[in-house]
């Protein structure tokens, strides 16, 4: 395939159709999924990235970010930054270079505005009045659901593989709390003579795993980009299950070095994909017995 791309959840859907349109015009797939990403942090209605994301435990909204170009292997990755524009971008302006390519907190915030990133109070009047009716039922719990992380992997006409990602994290996080997103190998992974991955769910269980990397490992072994997905999911989950009692909530999507896809989940779960033969769609995963079944929806688009 020329070109290709997914991403996770139905968040993703106007910036796929935006991703596909730029690959399709041979654009770069570094700037393609720069583009939808930071399109999904534009949108407050989407309450679990950038603008309108959920707050942490003190009512602030801290966001993670994270870029990876399968070319070079460089990644760069800001973690807990507060009141910037594009976690995404200032992720990827740090993916160069051989140190400093993962700033966190006050750090990634200083660079950010030493380098010109653009402003912006994420925190929106709904989400503080969310903060407020859940504060106290919440204290005691140490995740909470209604978090997502918008994840691209695309594959452009060159043959160049990225991954990108942003997200709030959990809601009513810890201070200084860092979920998988950010961190290369667990949230994200892109190599571009193999495949490109990305991660959602629970940060804590993917980093047990360090799902992205895994995935686009065993592709490397030889499996497909679904065999990969699913094989990554299920032997995390096991081991996670065999130790511990349980899994939480895991999803993972990844593209091939062809375009190909793979989809893996452990909750129902929405992804959108495009490529030169396939319209931007979206798509439900749902995991039967170790296999994703997999369903374009219909009339929602
Ligand atoms: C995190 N993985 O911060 C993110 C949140 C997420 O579906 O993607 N939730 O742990």
């Amino acid at each position: 395939m020329k070109y290709a791309a997914i991403a996770t959840w139905k968040m993703s859907y106007e910036g796929m159709k935006i991703c596909a349109d730029m690959l399709e015009r041979g654009e770069n797939g570094a700037d393609a999924a720069i583009a939808a990403v930071s399109n999904v942090e534009d949108d407050p209605n989407f309450h679990s990235v950038g603008y309108g994301g959920r707050p942490d435990c003190r009512g602030r909204v801290f966001l993670d970010g994270g870029f990876m170009d399968g070319n070079t292997l460089h990644f760069g990755s800001v973690g807990s930054i507060e009141g910037f524009r594009s976690p995404v971008r200032i992720a990827r302006s740090l993916a160069k270079g051989d140190a400093n390519n993962f700033l966190a907190g006050q750090g990634a915030e200083q660079y950010a505005r030493e380098n010109g990133f653009e402003e912006r109070d994420n925190l929106i009047p709904e989400m503080t009045e969310l903060y407020e009716k859940e504060k106290d039922r919440l204290k005691a719990l140490s995740a909470y659901d209604g978090h997502d992380t918008v994840c691209f992997c695309t594959k452009d006409c060159t043959d160049s593989l990225y991954a990108a990602v942003s997200t709030s994290g959990l809601f009513m996080k810890k201070p200084g709390r860092l979920g998988d997103s950010p961190v290369p190998g667990a949230g994200f992974y892109a190599d571009s003579k193999t495949g490109c991955a990305a991660a959602t769910g629970m940060g804590e269980e993917i980093m047990k795993g360090a799902l992205s990397f895994t995935a686009v490992y065993l592709m490397k072994t030889g499996l497909s980009a679904q065999d990969a997905a699913e094989k990554a999911l299920t032997d995390l989950q096991n081991e996670l299950i065999e130790r511990n009692g349980y899994a939480q909530a895991m999803s993972l999507v990844c593209l091939d070095k062809e375009g190909n896809y793979g989809v893996s989940t452990n909750v129902p779960f929405t992804f959108t994909y495009a490529s030169e033969k396939d319209s931007p769609a979206l798509y439900e995963a749902v995991n039967t017995g170790g296999r994703t079944m997999i369903t374009k929806i219909k009339g929602e688009l």
